[in-house]
């Protein structure tokens, strides 16, 4: 019996969590319960770049609207990009800040810049990666086809609104403290650091086995 009680929980996060993306239009509803897609398959949940019906939305050619629809209770999310009609390698960071998302529901991020060094042409195609990570580190993976346009604009604010609750903070990847990695630690410091890590990896399980 309580096999099967975990059975049923795991089957309903499977269809419970993870996460869609609303806008540019995904390749396909990775989150449908008869697909054989699978949100933990790097690079796009399983899903080709060639199925002859997935949709591929016209998005501006100097960086447009996201909108994610995130189910866990808090996220980091990494956009990233590659050129192409079947991409392979996405070598382009959107987020050279990470998102640390709070909150389950519409993330709608009205402009996301691209990097300076990516000045694609009008009929460009493409493709964003949305990678999101939880407390354990294993990561889940969408992606949506676009072209960039030089005639397509961002969504409009009615059309890209943030559900109530839900913030986001870029992390900024910060310096080293010179002073801390250079002092020396009293007493023992390998024993101080392992019993941190021990408990840091008992945190995380328990973190998996709630997720
Ligand atoms: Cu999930």
């Amino acid at each position: 019996m309580a096999v099967k009680a975990f059975l049923l929980l795991a089957l309903a996060h499977l269809a419970a969590a993870h996460f869609g993306v609303e806008y540019p239009t995904w390749r396909a509803n990775t989150l449908l319960a008869n697909t054989t897609y699978n949100q933990w398959v790097y690079p796009c949940a399983g899903v080709p770049s060639n199925l002859t019906d997935s949709p591929r939305t016209d998005w501006p050619i100097a960086g447009g609207s996201v909108k994610l629809d995130l189910h866990h209770k808090w996220t980091y999310v990494f956009l990233n990009l590659g050129l192409g009609s079947e991409v392979t390698n996405f070598n382009y960071s959107l987020t050279p800040e990470f998102w640390n998302v709070t909150g389950n529901g519409t993330l709608c991020v009205p402009k996301l810049a691209l990097p300076a060094e990516l000045t694609p042409a009008d009929g460009t195609n493409a493709t964003i990666q949305v990678v999101t990570s939880g407390a354990s580190g294993s990561a889940l993976y969408n992606c949506a086809d676009i072209t960039f346009r030089s005639g397509a604009s961002a969504l409009s604010s009615g059309d890209c609104a943030t559900d109530a609750g839900i913030t986001y903070v870029p992390i900024k990847q910060q310096a080293t403290n010179s002073s801390a990695t250079t002092a020396t630690p009293k007493g023992n410091g390998a024993t101080i650091a392992g019993v941190n890590m021990a408990a840091l990896s008992l945190v995380m399980g328990l973190a998996v086995l709630l997720a």
